[in-house]
Protein backbone atom coordinates (compact mmCIF):
# COMPACT_ATOMS: atom_id res chain seq x y z
CA UNK A 1 0.00 0.00 0.00
CA UNK A 2 1.63 3.17 -0.88
CA UNK A 3 2.35 5.94 1.63
CA UNK A 4 0.97 9.44 1.65
CA UNK A 5 4.49 10.85 1.80
CA UNK A 6 6.42 8.46 -0.31
CA UNK A 7 5.89 10.96 -3.28
CA UNK A 8 9.23 13.23 -4.15
CA UNK A 9 10.22 15.50 -6.67
CA UNK A 10 13.33 13.79 -6.93
CA UNK A 11 12.12 9.88 -6.78
CA UNK A 12 9.03 10.47 -9.29
CA UNK A 13 11.57 12.79 -11.77
CA UNK A 14 14.18 9.80 -11.56
CA UNK A 15 11.46 7.09 -12.31
CA UNK A 16 10.52 9.58 -15.32
CA UNK A 17 13.25 9.80 -16.82
CA UNK A 18 14.18 6.30 -16.56
CA UNK A 19 10.95 5.35 -18.38
CA UNK A 20 11.20 8.03 -20.88
CA UNK A 21 14.99 8.02 -21.90
CA UNK A 22 16.48 10.92 -23.83
CA UNK A 23 13.00 12.88 -23.76
CA UNK A 24 14.49 16.12 -22.33
CA UNK A 25 11.49 18.83 -23.34
CA UNK A 26 9.41 15.92 -21.55
CA UNK A 27 10.89 15.98 -18.79
CA UNK A 28 11.54 19.49 -18.37
CA UNK A 29 7.52 20.19 -18.79
CA UNK A 30 7.18 17.40 -16.11
CA UNK A 31 9.81 18.61 -13.99
CA UNK A 32 7.81 22.58 -13.93
CA UNK A 33 4.73 21.12 -13.04
CA UNK A 34 5.80 18.36 -10.43
CA UNK A 35 7.96 20.84 -8.53
CA UNK A 36 4.64 22.73 -7.78
CA UNK A 37 2.21 19.27 -7.65
CA UNK A 38 3.61 17.73 -5.25
CA UNK A 39 3.76 19.62 -2.09
CA UNK A 40 0.21 20.22 -2.83
CA UNK A 41 -0.48 16.26 -3.72
CA UNK A 42 1.14 15.43 0.27
CA UNK A 43 -1.60 17.98 1.21
CA UNK A 44 -4.01 16.08 -0.39
CA UNK A 45 -2.83 12.24 -0.19
CA UNK A 46 -5.94 10.81 -2.22
CA UNK A 47 -4.39 11.92 -5.21
CA UNK A 48 -0.74 10.02 -4.09
CA UNK A 49 -2.98 7.00 -3.15
CA UNK A 50 -4.27 6.44 -6.81
CA UNK A 51 -0.84 7.76 -8.36
CA UNK A 52 -2.67 10.25 -10.03
CA UNK A 53 0.51 11.83 -11.27
CA UNK A 54 2.33 8.73 -12.32
CA UNK A 55 -1.15 8.56 -14.65
CA UNK A 56 -1.06 11.83 -15.98
CA UNK A 57 2.00 11.78 -17.02
CA UNK A 58 1.61 8.42 -19.22
CA UNK A 59 -0.63 9.07 -22.33
CA UNK A 60 -3.58 7.27 -22.39
CA UNK A 61 -1.28 6.41 -25.84
CA UNK A 62 0.85 7.54 -28.78
CA UNK A 63 0.34 6.22 -33.01
CA UNK A 64 3.18 6.42 -34.79
CA UNK A 65 3.25 5.83 -38.48
CA UNK A 66 4.55 6.23 -41.77
CA UNK A 67 3.74 9.15 -44.17
CA UNK A 68 4.54 8.89 -47.96
CA UNK A 69 3.95 11.09 -50.42
CA UNK A 70 5.70 12.42 -54.29
CA UNK A 71 6.90 15.46 -54.59
CA UNK A 72 6.56 17.97 -57.83
CA UNK A 73 9.24 16.11 -59.82
CA UNK A 74 7.85 13.18 -58.64
CA UNK A 75 10.41 11.42 -55.90
CA UNK A 76 8.80 9.85 -53.25
CA UNK A 77 9.28 10.88 -49.67
CA UNK A 78 9.23 9.37 -45.88
CA UNK A 79 8.27 10.94 -42.87
CA UNK A 80 6.98 10.01 -39.91
CA UNK A 81 3.54 11.20 -38.08
CA UNK A 82 2.52 11.12 -35.22
CA UNK A 83 -0.34 11.84 -32.64
CA UNK A 84 0.19 11.79 -28.86
CA UNK A 85 -3.70 10.79 -26.83
CA UNK A 86 -2.09 12.20 -23.57
CA UNK A 87 -5.39 12.29 -21.56
CA UNK A 88 -9.34 12.92 -21.99
CA UNK A 89 -10.51 13.03 -18.12
CA UNK A 90 -12.60 15.54 -19.26
CA UNK A 91 -13.19 16.31 -22.90
CA UNK A 92 -12.27 14.47 -26.20
CA UNK A 93 -8.10 14.74 -26.63
CA UNK A 94 -8.04 18.16 -28.03
CA UNK A 95 -4.29 20.06 -29.26
CA UNK A 96 -2.66 21.44 -32.09
CA UNK A 97 -0.34 19.20 -34.91
CA UNK A 98 3.07 20.63 -35.46
CA UNK A 99 4.72 20.48 -39.18
CA UNK A 100 8.37 21.27 -38.39
CA UNK A 101 12.17 19.29 -39.01
CA UNK A 102 12.65 19.09 -35.37
CA UNK A 103 9.43 17.30 -34.33
CA UNK A 104 10.01 14.05 -32.29
CA UNK A 105 8.00 12.38 -29.38
CA UNK A 106 10.12 14.17 -26.92
CA UNK A 107 8.46 17.74 -28.12
CA UNK A 108 5.13 15.93 -28.61
CA UNK A 109 4.53 14.60 -25.28
CA UNK A 110 5.77 18.28 -23.47
CA UNK A 111 2.99 19.79 -25.76
CA UNK A 112 0.71 17.28 -24.85
CA UNK A 113 1.21 16.52 -21.22
CA UNK A 114 1.12 20.99 -21.03
CA UNK A 115 -2.23 20.53 -22.74
CA UNK A 116 -3.96 18.87 -20.05
CA UNK A 117 -3.57 21.96 -17.57
CA UNK A 118 -3.85 24.56 -20.52
CA UNK A 119 -7.06 23.20 -21.07
CA UNK A 120 -8.87 22.76 -18.04
CA UNK A 121 -7.79 25.75 -17.11
CA UNK A 122 -10.61 27.33 -19.86
CA UNK A 123 -12.86 25.66 -18.08
CA UNK A 124 -14.55 24.28 -21.37
CA UNK A 125 -14.69 19.74 -21.65
CA UNK A 126 -11.17 19.51 -23.20
CA UNK A 127 -9.08 16.58 -22.59
CA UNK A 128 -5.21 16.83 -24.35
CA UNK A 129 -3.13 15.31 -27.14
CA UNK A 130 -1.10 16.73 -30.01
CA UNK A 131 0.64 15.53 -32.77
CA UNK A 132 2.48 16.58 -36.16
CA UNK A 133 4.99 15.11 -38.05
CA UNK A 134 8.82 16.07 -38.73
CA UNK A 135 7.82 17.26 -42.15
CA UNK A 136 9.08 20.77 -43.03
CA UNK A 137 7.08 22.93 -45.36
CA UNK A 138 9.57 25.56 -46.07
CA UNK A 139 10.37 25.74 -49.41
CA UNK A 140 7.24 23.62 -50.64
CA UNK A 141 4.69 24.08 -53.02
CA UNK A 142 1.53 24.05 -52.16
CA UNK A 143 0.29 21.20 -54.42
CA UNK A 144 3.66 19.33 -51.95
CA UNK A 145 2.22 20.51 -48.90
CA UNK A 146 -1.47 19.39 -50.36
CA UNK A 147 -0.08 15.54 -50.61
CA UNK A 148 1.77 15.46 -47.58
CA UNK A 149 -1.47 16.79 -45.39
CA UNK A 150 -3.72 14.16 -47.84
CA UNK A 151 -1.29 10.90 -47.12
CA UNK A 152 -1.02 12.68 -43.38
CA UNK A 153 -4.59 12.48 -42.80
CA UNK A 154 -5.26 9.20 -44.27
CA UNK A 155 -4.10 7.40 -41.41
CA UNK A 156 -4.70 10.00 -38.52
CA UNK A 157 -8.24 10.13 -39.95
CA UNK A 158 -8.95 6.09 -37.97
CA UNK A 159 -7.87 7.49 -34.30
CA UNK A 160 -9.45 11.56 -34.67
CA UNK A 161 -13.81 12.22 -34.63
CA UNK A 162 -15.54 14.78 -33.25
CA UNK A 163 -16.34 13.15 -29.81
CA UNK A 164 -12.90 11.25 -29.76
CA UNK A 165 -10.01 13.72 -30.87
CA UNK A 166 -10.13 17.31 -32.26
CA UNK A 167 -6.89 18.56 -33.43
CA UNK A 168 -5.72 22.12 -34.67
CA UNK A 169 -3.14 23.39 -35.78
CA UNK A 170 0.74 24.77 -34.59
CA UNK A 171 3.80 25.29 -35.80
CA UNK A 172 3.69 24.80 -39.62
CA UNK A 173 0.10 24.16 -39.65
CA UNK A 174 -2.13 27.28 -40.42
CA UNK A 175 -5.43 27.23 -42.12
CA UNK A 176 -3.89 26.20 -45.22
CA UNK A 177 -2.51 22.93 -43.78
CA UNK A 178 -5.76 22.67 -41.75
CA UNK A 179 -8.10 23.55 -45.03
CA UNK A 180 -6.13 20.64 -46.68
CA UNK A 181 -6.04 17.89 -43.72
CA UNK A 182 -9.90 19.15 -43.08
CA UNK A 183 -10.93 18.35 -46.55
CA UNK A 184 -9.19 15.05 -46.88
CA UNK A 185 -11.07 13.99 -43.79
CA UNK A 186 -14.17 14.82 -45.33
CA UNK A 187 -13.56 12.94 -48.73
CA UNK A 188 -12.56 9.82 -46.68
CA UNK A 189 -15.01 9.41 -44.38
CA UNK A 190 -18.25 10.89 -46.50
CA UNK A 191 -18.70 12.94 -43.61
CA UNK A 192 -19.14 16.67 -42.38
CA UNK A 193 -18.01 16.89 -38.70
CA UNK A 194 -16.47 19.55 -36.40
CA UNK A 195 -13.32 16.90 -36.33
CA UNK A 196 -10.59 19.86 -36.68
CA UNK A 197 -10.59 23.55 -35.14
CA UNK A 198 -8.98 26.60 -37.02
CA UNK A 199 -11.16 25.46 -40.11
CA UNK A 200 -11.83 28.29 -42.68
CA UNK A 201 -14.89 30.33 -42.19
CA UNK A 202 -16.63 29.29 -45.09
CA UNK A 203 -16.78 25.87 -43.53
CA UNK A 204 -17.24 25.53 -39.72
CA UNK A 205 -14.63 28.18 -38.72
CA UNK A 206 -14.81 29.93 -36.03
CA UNK A 207 -14.76 33.93 -35.61
CA UNK A 208 -11.54 34.77 -33.60
CA UNK A 209 -9.67 31.81 -34.02
CA UNK A 210 -6.79 32.94 -35.69
CA UNK A 211 -6.47 35.60 -33.34
CA UNK A 212 -7.61 33.98 -30.09
CA UNK A 213 -4.27 32.95 -28.90
CA UNK A 214 -2.18 36.28 -29.46
CA UNK A 215 -5.47 38.60 -28.54
CA UNK A 216 -5.72 36.07 -25.50
CA UNK A 217 -2.28 36.90 -24.71
CA UNK A 218 -2.29 40.50 -24.48
CA UNK A 219 -5.48 40.03 -22.38
CA UNK A 220 -3.61 38.05 -19.93
CA UNK A 221 -0.91 40.58 -19.54
CA UNK A 222 -3.45 43.50 -19.22
CA UNK A 223 -4.76 41.81 -16.55
CA UNK A 224 -1.12 40.94 -14.63
CA UNK A 225 -0.42 44.67 -15.40
CA UNK A 226 -3.88 45.82 -13.79
CA UNK A 227 -3.42 43.16 -10.78
CA UNK A 228 -0.70 45.61 -10.30
CA UNK A 229 -2.46 49.19 -10.92
CA UNK A 230 -0.53 49.61 -14.19
CA UNK A 231 -1.79 49.36 -18.21
CA UNK A 232 -0.34 49.08 -21.54
CA UNK A 233 -0.67 52.34 -22.53
CA UNK A 234 2.94 53.31 -23.83
CA UNK A 235 4.49 50.34 -23.04
CA UNK A 236 7.46 49.26 -25.55
CA UNK A 237 6.78 45.48 -26.21
CA UNK A 238 9.63 43.06 -27.57
CA UNK A 239 8.07 39.77 -28.96
CA UNK A 240 9.73 36.88 -31.07
CA UNK A 241 8.37 35.32 -33.38
CA UNK A 242 6.02 36.52 -36.38
CA UNK A 243 3.12 33.62 -37.03
CA UNK A 244 -0.05 32.97 -35.55
CA UNK A 245 0.36 33.74 -32.15
CA UNK A 246 3.17 36.97 -32.73
CA UNK A 247 1.11 38.59 -35.39
CA UNK A 248 -2.14 38.97 -33.30
CA UNK A 249 -0.50 39.54 -29.99
CA UNK A 250 1.41 42.35 -32.05
CA UNK A 251 -1.93 43.82 -33.45
CA UNK A 252 -3.53 43.81 -30.15
CA UNK A 253 -1.12 45.44 -28.55
CA UNK A 254 -1.07 48.04 -31.24
CA UNK A 255 -4.89 48.43 -30.56
CA UNK A 256 -4.38 48.55 -26.83
CA UNK A 257 -1.79 51.69 -27.19
CA UNK A 258 1.23 49.90 -26.60
CA UNK A 259 4.77 50.04 -28.97
CA UNK A 260 6.10 46.84 -30.39
CA UNK A 261 9.58 47.67 -31.54
CA UNK A 262 10.66 44.01 -32.44
CA UNK A 263 9.44 40.87 -33.88
CA UNK A 264 11.70 37.63 -35.37
CA UNK A 265 11.89 34.58 -36.73
CA UNK A 266 13.91 32.05 -37.40
CA UNK A 267 16.44 33.43 -39.30
CA UNK A 268 16.72 36.84 -36.71
CA UNK A 269 14.89 39.46 -35.88
CA UNK A 270 14.06 43.21 -36.47
CA UNK A 271 14.16 45.90 -34.81
CA UNK A 272 11.96 48.88 -35.54
CA UNK A 273 12.53 51.72 -32.75
CA UNK A 274 9.30 53.81 -34.10
CA UNK A 275 7.26 50.73 -33.52
CA UNK A 276 5.56 48.95 -35.64
CA UNK A 277 2.17 50.12 -36.89
CA UNK A 278 -0.68 48.52 -37.85
CA UNK A 279 0.33 49.27 -41.97
CA UNK A 280 3.60 47.49 -41.27
CA UNK A 281 2.02 44.64 -39.79
CA UNK A 282 -0.19 43.53 -42.56
CA UNK A 283 3.20 44.00 -44.26
CA UNK A 284 4.53 41.20 -42.09
CA UNK A 285 1.14 39.12 -41.94
CA UNK A 286 1.40 39.30 -45.93
CA UNK A 287 5.08 38.38 -46.11
CA UNK A 288 4.45 35.17 -43.81
CA UNK A 289 1.48 33.79 -44.45
CA UNK A 290 1.23 34.16 -48.60
CA UNK A 291 4.99 35.25 -49.77
CA UNK A 292 6.47 33.06 -47.14
CA UNK A 293 9.47 34.47 -46.62
CA UNK A 294 12.55 35.96 -44.50
CA UNK A 295 11.29 38.74 -41.68
CA UNK A 296 14.79 39.96 -43.53
CA UNK A 297 12.74 41.08 -46.49
CA UNK A 298 10.75 43.62 -44.53
CA UNK A 299 13.62 44.88 -42.91
CA UNK A 300 14.43 45.78 -46.35
CA UNK A 301 11.45 47.35 -47.34
CA UNK A 302 11.20 49.72 -44.49
CA UNK A 303 15.25 49.72 -44.04
CA UNK A 304 15.47 48.69 -40.32
CA UNK A 305 18.00 46.78 -39.26
CA UNK A 306 18.12 43.12 -39.31
CA UNK A 307 20.18 41.19 -36.36
CA UNK A 308 20.61 37.77 -38.61
CA UNK A 309 20.82 34.68 -36.28
CA UNK A 310 19.89 36.83 -33.08
CA UNK A 311 17.24 36.67 -30.43
CA UNK A 312 15.60 40.10 -29.58
CA UNK A 313 15.90 39.67 -25.75
CA UNK A 314 19.08 42.17 -25.20
CA UNK A 315 16.56 45.29 -26.87
CA UNK A 316 15.62 47.29 -23.56
CA UNK A 317 11.81 46.87 -23.42
CA UNK A 318 9.02 47.63 -21.00
CA UNK A 319 7.46 44.09 -21.88
CA UNK A 320 8.30 40.85 -23.37
CA UNK A 321 6.50 38.18 -25.26
CA UNK A 322 8.14 34.87 -26.59
CA UNK A 323 5.67 33.78 -29.37
CA UNK A 324 8.21 31.84 -31.38
CA UNK A 325 9.32 28.14 -29.50
CA UNK A 326 10.11 26.34 -26.60
CA UNK A 327 13.43 27.34 -24.81
CA UNK A 328 14.03 29.98 -27.06
CA UNK A 329 14.67 32.44 -24.03
CA UNK A 330 17.52 31.48 -21.84
CA UNK A 331 19.14 32.19 -18.24
CA UNK A 332 21.40 35.26 -20.42
CA UNK A 333 18.48 36.34 -22.12
CA UNK A 334 16.61 36.95 -18.93
CA UNK A 335 19.48 38.93 -17.13
CA UNK A 336 19.66 40.94 -20.22
CA UNK A 337 15.92 41.52 -19.58
CA UNK A 338 16.26 42.35 -15.92
CA UNK A 339 19.27 44.69 -16.57
CA UNK A 340 17.05 46.66 -19.15
CA UNK A 341 14.28 47.00 -15.85
CA UNK A 342 11.96 44.72 -17.93
CA UNK A 343 8.43 44.82 -15.95
CA UNK A 344 6.99 41.67 -17.30
CA UNK A 345 6.82 38.58 -19.52
CA UNK A 346 3.75 36.67 -21.02
CA UNK A 347 4.56 33.82 -22.99
CA UNK A 348 2.83 33.39 -26.09
CA UNK A 349 4.64 29.84 -27.25
CA UNK A 350 4.92 27.16 -25.24
CA UNK A 351 7.65 26.56 -22.84
CA UNK A 352 9.21 29.33 -24.45
CA UNK A 353 11.68 29.71 -21.03
CA UNK A 354 13.99 27.68 -19.87
CA UNK A 355 13.78 26.64 -16.28
CA UNK A 356 16.27 28.51 -14.76
CA UNK A 357 15.11 31.91 -16.68
CA UNK A 358 11.88 31.51 -15.04
CA UNK A 359 13.29 31.53 -11.51
CA UNK A 360 15.71 34.18 -12.35
CA UNK A 361 12.20 36.58 -13.47
CA UNK A 362 10.51 35.17 -10.01
CA UNK A 363 13.66 36.20 -8.05
CA UNK A 364 13.53 39.27 -9.43
CA UNK A 365 9.70 39.27 -8.32
CA UNK A 366 8.49 40.68 -12.08
CA UNK A 367 5.59 39.61 -13.58
CA UNK A 368 5.66 35.73 -15.34
CA UNK A 369 2.74 33.90 -16.92
CA UNK A 370 3.28 30.22 -18.04
CA UNK A 371 1.72 29.60 -21.33
CA UNK A 372 -0.24 27.15 -20.27
CA UNK A 373 -2.31 30.14 -18.60
CA UNK A 374 -1.42 32.99 -20.99
CA UNK A 375 -1.41 31.26 -24.54
CA UNK A 376 -4.98 29.15 -23.56
CA UNK A 377 -6.82 31.78 -25.46
CA UNK A 378 -6.58 29.91 -28.93
CA UNK A 379 -7.63 26.18 -28.02
CA UNK A 380 -10.19 28.31 -25.43
CA UNK A 381 -11.72 29.61 -28.91
CA UNK A 382 -11.07 26.11 -30.45
CA UNK A 383 -13.19 24.64 -27.53
CA UNK A 384 -15.96 27.57 -28.66
CA UNK A 385 -15.73 26.45 -32.24
CA UNK A 386 -16.76 22.67 -31.48
CA UNK A 387 -19.24 24.04 -29.63
CA UNK A 388 -20.74 25.91 -32.23
CA UNK A 389 -19.76 22.72 -34.56
CA UNK A 390 -21.93 20.98 -32.33
CA UNK A 391 -25.15 23.35 -32.51
CA UNK A 392 -24.29 24.40 -36.02
CA UNK A 393 -24.42 28.16 -35.39
CA UNK A 394 -22.06 30.95 -36.08
CA UNK A 395 -21.28 33.12 -33.18
CA UNK A 396 -20.54 37.11 -34.02
CA UNK A 397 -17.04 38.11 -33.74
CA UNK A 398 -17.93 40.43 -30.60
CA UNK A 399 -20.07 37.48 -29.00
CA UNK A 400 -16.48 35.52 -29.10
CA UNK A 401 -13.81 38.02 -27.94
CA UNK A 402 -16.31 38.75 -25.31
CA UNK A 403 -16.11 35.08 -24.29
CA UNK A 404 -12.79 35.32 -25.11
CA UNK A 405 -11.99 37.99 -22.49
CA UNK A 406 -13.55 36.37 -19.68
CA UNK A 407 -11.54 33.34 -19.99
CA UNK A 408 -8.82 35.11 -19.89
CA UNK A 409 -9.80 37.25 -16.85
CA UNK A 410 -11.16 34.24 -14.98
CA UNK A 411 -7.36 32.40 -16.08
CA UNK A 412 -5.93 35.20 -14.44
CA UNK A 413 -8.08 34.88 -11.62
CA UNK A 414 -7.12 31.77 -10.39
CA UNK A 415 -3.57 31.72 -10.84
CA UNK A 416 -3.84 34.56 -8.49
CA UNK A 417 -5.98 32.55 -5.78
CA UNK A 418 -3.80 29.58 -6.26
CA UNK A 419 -0.26 31.52 -6.44
CA UNK A 420 -0.43 34.27 -4.09
CA UNK A 421 1.86 34.12 -1.76
CA UNK A 422 3.40 36.88 0.50
CA UNK A 423 2.68 39.58 -1.55
CA UNK A 424 3.81 38.42 -5.16
CA UNK A 425 1.49 36.07 -7.65
CA UNK A 426 3.55 33.05 -8.72
CA UNK A 427 1.90 32.32 -11.79
CA UNK A 428 3.86 29.09 -12.90
CA UNK A 429 2.30 28.00 -9.07
CA UNK A 430 -1.33 29.07 -9.90
CA UNK A 431 -2.00 27.45 -13.18
CA UNK A 432 -0.34 24.24 -12.34
CA UNK A 433 -2.47 24.03 -9.21
CA UNK A 434 -5.58 25.30 -10.70
CA UNK A 435 -5.52 23.18 -13.68
CA UNK A 436 -5.09 19.97 -11.87
CA UNK A 437 -7.33 19.89 -9.70
CA UNK A 438 -10.30 19.28 -12.21
CA UNK A 439 -8.13 16.45 -14.04
CA UNK A 440 -7.10 15.08 -10.93
CA UNK A 441 -10.76 14.74 -9.45
CA UNK A 442 -12.81 13.57 -12.72
CA UNK A 443 -9.23 10.80 -13.01
CA UNK A 444 -10.31 9.86 -9.28
CA UNK A 445 -13.87 9.92 -9.92
CA UNK A 446 -13.53 7.07 -12.69
CA UNK A 447 -11.64 4.61 -10.51
CA UNK A 448 -8.58 2.76 -11.79
CA UNK A 449 -8.37 3.18 -15.34
P1 LIG B 1 3.73 29.60 -36.71
O1 LIG B 1 4.25 28.46 -37.50
O2 LIG B 1 2.61 30.40 -37.24
O3 LIG B 1 4.92 30.62 -36.37
C1 LIG B 1 6.07 30.18 -35.71
C2 LIG B 1 7.03 31.35 -35.60
O4 LIG B 1 8.12 30.98 -34.78
C3 LIG B 1 7.63 31.77 -36.93
O5 LIG B 1 7.95 33.13 -36.89
C4 LIG B 1 8.88 30.91 -37.00
O6 LIG B 1 9.89 31.41 -37.87
C5 LIG B 1 9.32 30.96 -35.55
N1 LIG B 1 10.09 29.77 -35.18
C6 LIG B 1 9.68 28.48 -35.26
N2 LIG B 1 10.66 27.65 -34.85
C7 LIG B 1 11.68 28.45 -34.48
C8 LIG B 1 12.98 28.20 -33.99
N3 LIG B 1 13.41 26.94 -33.75
N4 LIG B 1 13.78 29.27 -33.72
C9 LIG B 1 13.35 30.53 -33.95
N5 LIG B 1 12.14 30.84 -34.45
C10 LIG B 1 11.33 29.81 -34.71
O7 LIG B 1 3.36 28.99 -35.28
P2 LIG B 1 2.42 29.59 -34.14
O8 LIG B 1 2.53 31.07 -34.12
O9 LIG B 1 1.10 28.96 -34.26
O10 LIG B 1 3.09 28.98 -32.83
C11 LIG B 1 4.11 29.65 -32.11
C12 LIG B 1 4.19 29.11 -30.71
O11 LIG B 1 2.91 29.29 -30.04
C13 LIG B 1 4.47 27.61 -30.57
O12 LIG B 1 5.20 27.39 -29.39
C14 LIG B 1 3.09 26.99 -30.42
O13 LIG B 1 3.14 25.74 -29.78
C15 LIG B 1 2.43 28.04 -29.55
N6 LIG B 1 0.97 28.08 -29.55
C16 LIG B 1 0.25 28.20 -30.70
C17 LIG B 1 -1.11 28.29 -30.66
C18 LIG B 1 -1.93 28.50 -31.88
O14 LIG B 1 -3.15 28.66 -31.75
N7 LIG B 1 -1.35 28.55 -33.08
C19 LIG B 1 -1.85 28.17 -29.38
C20 LIG B 1 -0.99 28.13 -28.22
C21 LIG B 1 0.36 28.07 -28.33
P3 LIG B 1 9.94 30.96 -39.44
O15 LIG B 1 8.81 31.66 -40.10
O16 LIG B 1 11.28 31.42 -39.90
O17 LIG B 1 9.81 29.48 -39.43
O1 LIG C 1 -0.76 24.81 -28.03
C1 LIG C 1 -1.97 25.03 -28.27
O2 LIG C 1 -2.77 25.27 -27.37
C2 LIG C 1 -2.40 25.00 -29.67
N1 LIG C 1 -1.57 24.81 -30.55
C3 LIG C 1 -3.85 25.15 -30.00
C4 LIG C 1 -4.60 23.86 -29.79
C5 LIG C 1 -6.03 23.85 -30.26
O3 LIG C 1 -6.60 22.75 -30.22
O4 LIG C 1 -6.59 24.88 -30.64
Amino acid sequence: MPKPNDLTLEHFMAGLKRRNPGETEFHQAVEEVATYLIPYIQKFPKYNTARILERLTEPDRIIIFRVCWEDDEGSVHVNRGYRVQFNNAIGPYKGGLRFHHSVNLSILKFLGFEQILKNSLTTLPLGAGKGGADFNPKGKSDTEVMRFCQAFMIELSKHIGENIDVPAGDIGVGEREISYLFGQYKRLKNEFTGIMTGKGLEFGGSKIRKEATGFGCVYFMQEMLKHHSDDLTGKSCVISGSGNVAQYAALKLIQLGAKVITMSDSTGFVHDPDGINEEKLNNIIELKTVKRQSLSEYAKKYKLKFHEGKKPWAVPCHLAFPCATQNELDENDAKELLKNRCLGIAEGANMPTTIEAVKAFQKAKILFSPGKASNAGGVAVSGLEMTQNSIRLSWSDKELEDRLRVIMTNIHEECVAHGWEDGYVDYVKGANIAGFSKVADAMLAYGVI
